[in-house]
């Protein structure tokens, strides 16, 4: 076992004088302090989230993002979106770490303006039939639990082609916005424009990217010319992601920590989708409990489909369809699906992209009890 003590040798060990204080106010006075008094706190032993684990409920969110409806438009909100804080990361609009996410919402018939910034994007959908968004000219459709990207400085727009009352498509669009705009700031590197006619010409049929990369394994004509950092696929649809999991959990066990979980990918290079961002649809086979495990990045959670539990970090978090929830850095994590009849999903984002480009990534087991966390009563 490590010991941290902040008492031995190696780390600072200095105690207050007199002396000292009258020392630290000088330096202060020129801008400058005693590394010292702040070095164990600046190089923690390990990392020091102030994130919490959090759970967002859909069913207490959504009359209030529904609302906002009627509240401010489209054109004047720029989206409408109902931002999820972290409690004490409120100052840089985080949901947990360097990430961000929020619900969306657009009414039948609606459309939002073009731009683009340097932060990426992706969208999970969470209900509605009528959404689209154009990324780059190239007009995507998306449906309940579709997971699509707007990687950064791409121009984007998107709306609801619904129709009020209308059989089908019909009715408001939610989906989960996820960016990294904290860790944006954070390192200083924003842009952002509007487009300059506010509006994008569709370039090419509706879901070009799906037709020409959708087939995974097929690498298409013309692939060699792709040399951008993001995925040349856009959206990932429903049906075929469900099926590949319910395909691998007749082969495998999957992962003790996880189940059965797939990463979407860059159909070119296997790797993330985007470079700050990656994310994973798992599904939790009926009856299925994981063992604990911790991971340096953080992660945001929305159950997809059915209910179950998971441990963050001690913490106790249940969740059904649309509730969301966080998991900070380098906190123990664990599933459980609730039923023992039904299978659940959890799609999940995260930065462990920077992570492995920084060569900061670090898993980890939870070595005792059988793999399972204490739980801390709520
Ligand atoms: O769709 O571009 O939820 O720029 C927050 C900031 C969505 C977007 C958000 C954004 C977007």
């Amino acid at each position: 076992m490590t010991t941290y003590s902040d008492d031995m040798l190696g780390r600072a060990r200095v105690r207050d004088t007199a002396d000292l204080e009258a020392y630290y106010a000088k330096l202060a006075a020129l801008e400058a302090g005693a590394l010292w008094t702040i070095a164990n706190k600046i190089e923690p032993w390990y990392p020091q989230p102030q994130s919490r684990p959090v759970k967002w409920s859909y069913a207490d969110l959504r009359p209030l993002v529904l609302e906002a409806l009627r509240l401010v438009s489209g054109d004047d909100a720029g989206r409408r979106v109902v931002a999820l804080y972290n409690p004490e990361r409120r100052d840089i609009a985080a949901t947990v770490g360097l990430l961000y996410t929020g619900l969306q919402v657009m009414g039948p018939g609606e459309s939002m303006t073009a731009h683009r910034h340097q932060a990426a994007a992706l969208r999970f959908v969470l209900e509605g039939t009528g959404a689209w968004t154009i990324v780059d000219g190239q007009k995507l459709k998306v449906g309940p639990r579709d997971f699509a990207i707007t990687p950064n400085w791409t121009w984007h727009e998107h709306g609801n082609e619904g129709i009020e009352g209308g059989p089908d498509p019909a009715g408001p669009v939610i989906w989960q916005d996820g960016l990294d705009i904290p860790l944006v700031n954070a390192l200083d590197a924003p842009f952002y424009e509007v487009h300059p006619d506010v509006y994008q010409k569709q370039v090419g049929v509706t879901n070009s990217s799906l037709y020409t990369y959708g087939a995974g394994q097929l690498r298409p004509f013309g692939a060699d010319t792709w040399h951008k950092s993001h995925s040349p696929l856009l959206a990932y649809p429903w049906e075929p992601t469900y099926e590949a999991l319910l395909n691998a959990a007749k082969a495998s066990d999957g992962s003790p920590y996880d189940g059965i979980i797939m990463e979407y990918s860059n159909p070119l290079t296997g790797g993330s989708v985007m470079p700050t961002m990656s994310a994973h649809m798992q599904l939790l086979r009926a009856g299925e409990s994981t063992s604990a495990h911790r991971q340096v990045g953080s992660k945001i959670y929305t159950a997809a489909k059915g209910s179950g539990t998971s441990i963050v970090a001690g913490q106790r978090i249940d969740w059904t369809e649309g509730d969301i929830f966080c998991v900070p850095s380098w906190a123990w994590h664990e599933h459980a699906n609730a039923s023992t009849s039904d299978d659940a999903c959890l799609f999940s984002f995260n930065d462990f992209p920077v992570m492995r480009a920084l060569g900061f990534w670090r898993e980890e087991a939870y070595p005792d009890n059988d793999g399972h966390q204490p739980v801390t009563p709520n």
